[in-house]
């Protein structure tokens, strides 16, 4: 099943400042098995440009912004990361890209697998053709 869903996170503020935590069960739909963010990124090039066959993550712009497009094989979507204060959940067969990056932005990603090169599919037809294949198996 592809979905693809903007959650509002709270911040836990006091007068010193705001903190996020993300945990398991509560606001992270799955068992965190990995962690990596990206950051300086040149702000003329675009990043992603795939779709991952087996993989759930929860994206969350922790500073600056980007533009981040995802197509779950019969929707194209655009979303603006600029607060930390939002997460992007993909999971399932997703194809996603990221543009438009701002100067200092930090993107951090909380991922349910180790990272896996076999899991890519860099092909944007060959993820169509595999999302349509899903969706006639009535996988989503
Ligand atoms: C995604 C978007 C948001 C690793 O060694 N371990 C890792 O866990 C990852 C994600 C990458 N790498 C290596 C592979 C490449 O040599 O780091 C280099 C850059 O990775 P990649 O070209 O995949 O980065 P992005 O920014 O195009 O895409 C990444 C994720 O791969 C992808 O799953 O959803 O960020």
């Amino acid at each position: 099943m592809a979905s693809v869903e903007m959650v509002q996170l709270n911040p836990m503020g006091d007068e010193r400042g705001s903190l996020i935590a993300l945990e398991t069960s509560k606001n992270v739909p799955f068992d965190i098995k990995r962690v990596y963010y990206i950051f300086d990124t040149h702000t003329d090039v675009s990043r992603g440009f795939h779709a991952h066959r087996n993989l759930s993550q929860f994206i969350v712009c922790i500073s600056g912004s980007c533009r981040f497009v995802t197509h779950d094989g019969a929707t194209r979507r655009e979303h603006q990361l600029n607060s930390a204060e939002n997460g992007l959940i993909l999971s399932g067969l997703v194809w996603r890209e990221m543009h438009d990056f701002s100067p200092g932005c930090v993107v951090m990603v909380l991922a349910d697998q180790i990272y896996d090169q076999e899991d890519y599919i860099w092909d944007f037809e060959q993820f169509l053709y595999e999302a349509r294949q899903r969706r006639a198996a009535g996988e989503c």
